[in-house]
């Protein structure tokens, strides 16, 4: 038998929020939100504690947010302030193992297994991250400590914010068994509602089925849902990650009347994009362009097309036909690259925290071009790509 793993999951508290909270004291206790203004459609990036309390969440309107707490203080995105703690955080991490794969500016798995720090405790090699971070970047962060990442990950919810729970092997089976099932990863709204109908509430629910009843009700998740109903989940930390795709997307303050303006608002599309593929040049090859339109009422739709480079005729081609399924006002414009790594042998078996990624960072809210400064308007130029400049424009039209 395999010796049990220390895996420690860290995530930090409401992480823009508390960024912002720390460099304005004044706004202690208030409920505040990070992200675009309600008169532009913006979106809610997170929001502090305080507002959770209204029911405000993350990718919520912020016209919204702002209707259930009138009080909610609305603070504009600061991606640089955010990198440097991330950075600052993901430092501290370092020094406890080198096995870490980060998951986002604010969050990581570590495995700490074989770490020489504390004689080996895991629990105390977290408690000192979190002093750490709180000492040096001046926030908090939970942490969840666990034999697998998949339960590490919801010990690091469970006592948030700024806490900490810890699952250990002795304690999986009883924690395993009393858990709901909306807890395990992959189990969304649909899927829990399936559930609910066929009297599956919680992890103890689940194991009275057999793989086959599994994976004849869920299909290929059957097995893995078989595996999590009994605590096990063998995914190693991996220091190496991999992308399927790079996209980017701008939500339209007033929605765009017809395919004439959406291909305008290509070149400004086009360079987003091109700055987050050359943070990655070398490490992949470009396999699909991809378009998304989201009409104005909300029905959206997605139009992809083999090629081995990002070219503004593709593009032009995949807007026409993605604009043709709707014949109406658009409101959200997307592009992207479906990607391979150049070197695939290194990432085989290692894809799947990468659709975990994905899928969070497609949640991440636009703010509206027309909530551009002049400044960042400046940027828009191919030429600021590569001195640096674009990343106002990032900050600007995607934080
Ligand atoms: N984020 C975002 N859009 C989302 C979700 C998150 O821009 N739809 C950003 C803002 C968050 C940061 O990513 O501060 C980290 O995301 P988390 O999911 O960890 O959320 P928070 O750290 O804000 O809150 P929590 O205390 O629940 O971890
Ligand atoms: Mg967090």
């Amino acid at each position: 038998m395999q010796p049990s793993r220390k895996i420690i999951h860290c995530d930090c508290d409401c992480f823009y929020a508390s960024i912002e909270v720390r460099d304005n004291p004044h706004l202690l206790g208030k409920p505040i939100a990070v992200g675009g203004s309600p008169n532009h459609r913006g979106v809610v990036a997170t929001c502090n504690y305080e507002a959770r309390e209204f029911g405000i969440h993350s990718a919520m309107a912020s016209a919204t947010a702002r209707k259930r707490c009138p009080d909610l203080i609305i603070i504009r995105p600061d991606m640089e302030k955010y990198r440097e703690a991330s950075a600052q955080i993901h430092e501290v991490f370092s020094r406890y193992t080198e096995l870490i794969e980060p998951l986002s500016l604010d969050e990581a798995y570590l495995d700490v297994s074989d770490s020489k720090h504390f004689e080996g405790s895991a629990t105390l090699i977290a408690e000192a991250i979190r002093a750490e971070v709180k000492e040096n970047v001046n926030i908090t962060i939970s942490v969840g400590i666990a034999p697998n990442k998949f339960l590490a990950k919801i010990a690091s919810d469970w006592n948030k914010p700024d806490g900490v729970f810890v699952v250990t092997p002795d304690q999986v089976d009883a924690f395993v068994t009393a858990l709901p099932v909306k807890k395990l990863h992959g189990v969304g709204k649909v899927t829990a509602s399936k559930m609910k109908r066929l009297g599956i509430n919680t992890c103890s629910d689940l194991r009275k089925l057999d793989k086959t009843q599994l994976t004849n009700y869920f299909g290929s998740f059957g097995e893995r849902l078989n595996n999590l109903s009994h605590g096990i989940d063998n995914r190693p930390v991996k220091t190496d990650r991999i992308r399927k795709s790079v996209s980017i997307e701008n939500t339209y303050s007033s929605d765009l009347p017809n395919l004439e303006r959406c291909l305008e608002e290509l070149p400004y599309l086009e360079i987003q994009l091109a700055k987050r593929l050359k943070k990655l040049k070398g490490k992949y090859e470009i396999r699909k362009q991809f378009i998304k339109i989201k009409f104005h009422d909300f029905v959206q739709t997605t139009v992809e097309m083999v090629s081995n480079q990002t070219g503004t005729d593709n593009y032009s081609k995949l807007f026409c036909q993605g604009f043709s399924r709707g014949n109406k006002p658009v409101r959200l414009l997307g592009l992207g690259v479906r990607l391979l790594p150049l070197n695939e042998e290194k990432f085989i078996g290692k894809t799947s925290a990468v659709s975990e990624k994905i899928s969070r960072s497609s949640a991440r809210p636009t703010i509206s071009r027309e909530e551009l400064t002049s400044q960042n308007k400046a940027a828009f130029s191919k030429k600021n790509i590569d001195n640096g400049k674009a990343d106002q424009l990032k900050l600007a039209l995607d934080s």
